[in-house]
This record gives C-alpha cells, structure tokens and sequence, in this order.
C-alpha cells in the first residue's frame, strides 16, 4: 500500500507531500454523474458495491494518496430512529427535529445493526485500495446542527436557541450524539480504515467561549476514547478565533480552511500535523493563479510538523476533472529548493 499519507498524518516527514481532497468524489467527475443519474444519493450510500466504486473512481482518476469512504455525516441518524433524505438541490432534511428538550427522545438507541452497509464497504474497499482509506463522522456539535434545524441552515437560530435557553438538555443531546458517533467511528476502525476525519463543519459558529463548553469537549471524550490504532484528523474551518483553543485536542492532525495562513497556523498549532489548506475556488480560475497558491501552500507546509495537501473546503461543482488531476501531479512533482 502507497503510506505516504499515513506517514505524514504520524508527524514524519515524506518525498513528497501527500494530497487528497475532501468532497473528492462528487458531482463535479462525470463518472459520478453517471452512476448518479440511476441511483438517488442515499441509495448510494446504501449500496456497497455503488459506493466502493464512487470510493475508487478519484483513486483511479486522480491519483490521490489516500481514498475517502463515499458516504455522509447524516448517516449514523438512521441507526438512531430519524430519518433522513436528501432533496435535489434543497440539501438534506431529518426528521423529526429536535428543537427542545422535550424531544429528545426522538433519539433512539443508537442501533449499528440499522448502518450495517457502512462496514460492509469499508470491508470491500481495505481489500481493493492501494492506498490507505479515511473512514469518518461530523463532530456530535456539527450533527447536533442538522438535529436541531432539522437540515442545513445559514443562521442557526434553533441550534442556539436551544444552546443558550436549555444548556443541561442541550448538554444531554451532545451526550447522546457522541456516545453513537463513538460506536460508530470504532466500529468503522475494526472493519479497517486507515484513519478517521472528524468533520466539525459548524464549529467556527460559535464563540471560543462556547466552543469550549458546547463543542470542543465531547469530540475531545471521542478522541480519547478510541482506539488509537489509527491516525485521527480533525477538520475545523473557520476556526479564526478558535485557534488556540484546538492545542490541547489530542487529533494527530488538524485539518484547516483558506482563512488562515498555514504558517501563522504552524506557530498556533505547533504539536500536530497540518492538512489544508487551498481554497477550493482557486481551481475554477487560471492554473497560474492555482499553482502560485498552490506552491505557497506547499512551502508554508514544511514549517509544520509534516503537511497533508487538501483543500480548505470540498470539491466544488463547478471543477475540472483535469484541473484537479494537473494540481495533484503539480505537488507530486514539486521540488523543495536545496532537496533532490
Ligand atoms: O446530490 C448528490 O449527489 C449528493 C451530494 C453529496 C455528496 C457527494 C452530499 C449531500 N454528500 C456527499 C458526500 C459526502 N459528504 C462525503 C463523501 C466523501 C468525499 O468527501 O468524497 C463526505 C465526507 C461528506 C460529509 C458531509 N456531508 C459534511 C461535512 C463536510 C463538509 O462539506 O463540511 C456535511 C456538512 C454534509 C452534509 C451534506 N451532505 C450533502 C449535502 C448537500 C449536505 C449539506 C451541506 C450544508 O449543510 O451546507
């Protein structure tokens, strides 16, 4: 298996620097589209042969370094009694949500039996791959988001009402949420991902104050309490005032958005492998314009611990196949001055 990407995520310095990107499989690679226009998202996600092959269609075509399980944050909700659909270009709904402390028995028992088809590709896709395999899940914050709002949502409104006028039930629902995301990250270990990434999308919504009391401490109990076999990434954008606040979490690597600068981060974050950070949108402009960025990144990276190349955010839609598969060959290829 090519483990240049497992290296750097244990903090040694690699060749080269290893890239994948998040979002990289998607609607943006006709070959998706395809398969897409047959099947709804979810039956995707359900099918483990549909979803081993979206899993490898990037690997094949981009030559990424490591591969990431085609499947979505909103899963584990179905092994908790919601239900959740994804309406074409709406965005996902769950349902019932759970706006108040009186519902939260909505939540069920988390039930693995339910996301057995998760596992199932996971088993297939170790066998297949030749590089290592990203299993992961939203922080119990960044699911507690789409619980509340019952979907996506641009202001919050619920998610923080709930938060700041029932903060003990709102602390039980977190409870809930990262006891059934830690069977499920540690189930998806023992089927055999290479490593996890934990998605803390909604995080930056908060203040560093309420990070501290409403997020950081149960992705950090999650963290802690698996089995650390495996490499952990933690993905948190707009993190500008959390910064500091993310050092004591124990994650291997932190994954960070264009909204920093990836050495001034280096300085912040000192003790962990760094993944980022290229805005996502840079690929729909020149490839001079890309591959400037594209380089600072790569120079920035090397005063961190070790550097993972990604973007700050995933593949937009809009995104050349070809594009994508010149910058993957561009880092590749890059030469450090002073190294052969
Ligand atoms: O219509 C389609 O074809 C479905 C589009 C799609 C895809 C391809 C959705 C709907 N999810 C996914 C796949 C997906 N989602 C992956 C697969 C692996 C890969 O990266 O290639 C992963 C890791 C996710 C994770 C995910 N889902 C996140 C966290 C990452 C992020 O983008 O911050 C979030 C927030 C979601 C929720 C979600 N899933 C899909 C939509 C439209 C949304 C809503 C996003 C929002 O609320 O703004």
């Amino acid at each position: 298996m090519r483990d240049t990407f497992l290296k750097a995520c244990r903090g040694i310095k690699t060749d080269y620097t290893p890239v994948w990107f998040m979002r990289q499989a998607g609607r943006y690679m006709p070959e998706y589209q395809k398969i897409r226009q047959k099947y709804d998202f979810l039956t995707m996600c359900k099918t483990p042969e549909i979803s081993v092959e979206i899993t490898m269609q990037p690997i094949r075509i981009l030559n990424v370094d490591a591969a990431i399980l085609f499947s979505d944050i909103l899963i584990p909700l179905e092994a908790m009694g919601l239900k959740i659909d994804f309406i074409d270009n709406i965005g996902p709904k769950v349902t019932p949500s759970v706006k108040t402390g009186d519902h939260l028995g909505y939540l069920k028992n988390f039930e693995l039996e339910k996301i057995e088809f998760v596992f199932k590709t996971i088993k297939i896709l170790i066998k297949e791959l030749d590089v290592p395999l990203i299993g992961f899940s939203a922080s119990p914050f960044t699911l507690a988001t789409y619980v509340i709002e019952g979907g996506s949502s641009k202001d919050f409104v619920d998610t923080k009402r709930f938060m700041f006028s029932e903060p003990e039930f709102f602390h039980n629902l977190m409870e809930t949420l990262t006891e059934a995301t830690f069977i499920y990250l540690n189930e998806q270990i023992k089927a055999g991902v290479h490593a996890i990434q934990i998605f803390d999308t909604w995080a930056g919504i908060l203040s560093p104050f309420d990070y501290e009391i409403f997020c950081k401490p149960y992705v950090k109990k999650i963290i802690e309490n698996l089995k650390r076999n495996v490499p952990i990434i933690y993905f948190c954008p707009n993190l500008a005032g959390l910064a500091k606040h993310i050092n004591d979490l124990i994650s291997d690597v932190i994954s960070l958005d264009w909204r920093i600068n990836l050495r001034e981060a280096t300085k912040l974050i000192s003790d962990k492998v760094i993944q980022g950070n290229l805005d996502p949108l840079t690929l729909l402009g020149s490839e001079e314009e890309l591959f400037k960025r594209a380089e600072l990144i790569l120079r920035d990276g090397r005063f961190a611990k070790s550097h993972i190349f990604n973007l700050g955010h995933g593949v937009n839609i809009n995104t050349s196949v070809e594009r994508l598969k010149k910058l993957v060959d561009f880092i590749h290829e890059f030469k450090f001055e002073g190294e052969v």
